[in-house]
């Protein structure tokens, strides 16, 4: 295993612990509005403080894009990308569904490492460049199954950008009708990395930022997963939007993106 993948595993590990330590016991003082619909609590911050501090000791040459604000401009070219807790909202209602995602960039801008870990159920994704990926160390891969009859599928529901909630409630209208359910977990590295081994067929979600989806992204693809924007361009930070899948299902979705959204591609 590669130090940078070491060093993502530790600290994503240190940080789950943290939210692990606080789930239940969080203080209305420690909740804050970021923006509309969009909060921070303290155990993001704690979270991003451990995550941010052992990248900065073990890799100073490198940048840093962490969501609630820790950055570093490195001279290596090279980008951690930090979501120190995705599913804030799950989180602060004590809904289980969270997790820490770490990924690694290149300097030419390719994911090269990425790790999601659910600290509840101590489940730990990791995928490195060209290495396929693992969860608790055991190789995973996307599902096969393309029969829409039985196809699970995840989704992100918008919820604080209505101009598209036309658009997305059509296609989820079309969705239903092509599987056997529909999912909504609250974070999307989770839903990601379940896509990634399986457990989902495949995932779509309108705007994200790179901090939510670029571990998963890495899963997925090194699982044997597509993953693409609404348009199908696969250079996912041109527009921020995901369909993610076994390769079949990944096409069902996509097709129906592009009917729904024509008009926001
Ligand atoms: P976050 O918890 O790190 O902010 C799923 O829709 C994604 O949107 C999640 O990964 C979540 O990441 C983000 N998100 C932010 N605010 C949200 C909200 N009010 N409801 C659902 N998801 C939210
Ligand atoms: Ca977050």
């Amino acid at each position: 295993m590669s130090r940078e993948l070491d060093t993502a595993i530790k600290a994503a590990r240190e940080a789950g612990g943290i939210a692990l330590r606080k789930l239940g016991e969080l203080d209305l003082a420690e909740i804050h509005p970021k923006e509309y619909k969009d909060f921070v609590t303290e155990v993001d911050k704690a979270c991003e403080q451990c995550i941010a501090t052992a990248i900065a000791e073990t890799f100073p040459e490198d940048s840093m894009l962490c969501e609630e604000g820790s950055v570093a401009n490195g001279r290596s070219g090279r980008k951690w990308i930090v979501d120190p807790l995705d599913g804030t909202l799950n989180f602060i209602h004590s809904f289980p569904v969270f997790s820490i995602s770490i990924a690694l960039c290149n300097a030419h801008d390719d994911l090269v490492a990425g790790v999601v870990y659910q600290p509840v159920l101590d489940e730990l994704f990791t995928a490195e460049q060209g290495k396929g990926a693992h969860l608790n160390g055991e190789k995973i891969h996307v599902s096969a199954q393309h029969d829409p009859e039985h196809l699970f599928i995840a989704t992100g529901i918008p919820f604080k950008e209505y101009h598209y909630l036309e658009s997305y409630v059509s296609m989820l209208k079309d969705v239903i009708h092509d599987s056997a359910g529909i999912r909504r977990a609250g974070s999307a590295a989770i839903d990601l990395a379940y896509t990634a081994c399986g457990r989902f067929d495949a995932f779509w979600e309108y705007k994200l930022f790179p901090w939510d989806y670029s571990a998963g992204v890495l899963l997925v693809r090194e699982a044997g997963g597509i993953v693409t924007g609404f348009s199908g361009n696969s250079d996912i930070n041109s527009h921020h939007s995901i369909i993610a899948g076994n390769p079949a299902t990944h096409a069902l979705i996509l097709e129906k993106a592009k009917k729904h959204f024509q008009e926001h591609l």
